[in-house]
């Protein structure tokens, strides 16, 4: 009796979730159709919290110009993160979930309005950090971007494999640090490949600006292949 009623709310609560999943789903669809229809590039950056998300951001943004970006910034609570953006002088939305330990596709829709894409080449996300749960809500992004730090163990990639699966490039953060730290590059860059064979993976360092040139090169290869095919 007690194992019915145990299943029924079971079934029930995989109900409500797949619901979810669905309305997000097409959201999501909706995003994807009018970014594609104005060109823009959308990346979602996701990592655990302190990976460097928003400081890879900080030296990247500027560097960026003459391309066109803005920025939508996740966090649980407060404005912070959006305030350290702003400074270099793009158009940054910062959407405060309350809780919620993800983005979801419904936030970014409610929030478009706050960063003009009319003018946009690109438009990033950086998501709630977590490993978890936001490589499970589509933004309507086109790439997902993980960030791993070589302050969090080699062993990341084997124990949040979704997000490295799914995404199409990795980000070795804070590659300075590497030289004081019990860090086994060679470890991480092969759980990594275990998980997604083949995975573009680059070694950067937002305070020495090594890597940087690659990385703004990945995007701006990414906007051109973008812009190639809104015609
Ligand atoms: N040494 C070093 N520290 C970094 C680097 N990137 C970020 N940090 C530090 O890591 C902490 C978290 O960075 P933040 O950008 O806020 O991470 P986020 O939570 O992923 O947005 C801050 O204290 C940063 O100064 C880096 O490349 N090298
Ligand atoms: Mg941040």
């Amino acid at each position: 009796m007690c194992e019915t009623q145990g299943e029924g709310h079971q079934h029930r609560h995989l109900e409500v979730h797949r619901h979810a999943m669905e309305a997000n789903d097409q959201v999501a669809a909706r995003l994807r159709r009018g970014f594609a229809a104005r060109g823009i590039l959308v990346l979602n950056l996701i990592s655990a919290p302190g990976s460097g998300k928003t400081a890879l951001l900080e030296r990247t943004l500027e560097q960026l110009r003459p391309l066109r970006v803005s920025v939508l910034v996740g966090d649980v609570e407060t404005e912070r993160d959006a305030e350290r953006l702003r400074r270099c002088g793009v158009p940054v939305a910062q959407i405060v979930t309350a809780g919620t330990c993800h983005l979801e596709a419904g936030m970014v829709e409610s929030h478009l309005a706050e960063v003009d894409q009319r003018e946009l080449d690109v438009l990033i996300v950086e998501n709630v950090g977590n490993l978890v749960c936001p490589s499970g809500f589509d933004l309507g992004e086109d790439l997902k971007v993980v960030l791993v730090s070589t302050t969090e163990g080699e062993d990341k990639p084997l124990k949040y494999p979704a997000i490295f699966h799914r995404a199409e490039l990795a980000l070795v953060t804070k590659a300075d640090l590497a030289p004081h730290l019990d860090f086994d590059r060679e470890e991480l860059l092969r759980n990594i490949q275990a998980v997604h064979p083949g995975m573009e993976v680059l070694e950067v360092s937002a305070k020495t600006g090594l890597g940087l040139d690659l990385w703004l090169d990945w995007i701006r290869a990414k906007v051109e292949e973008k812009q190639s095919l809104h015609v």
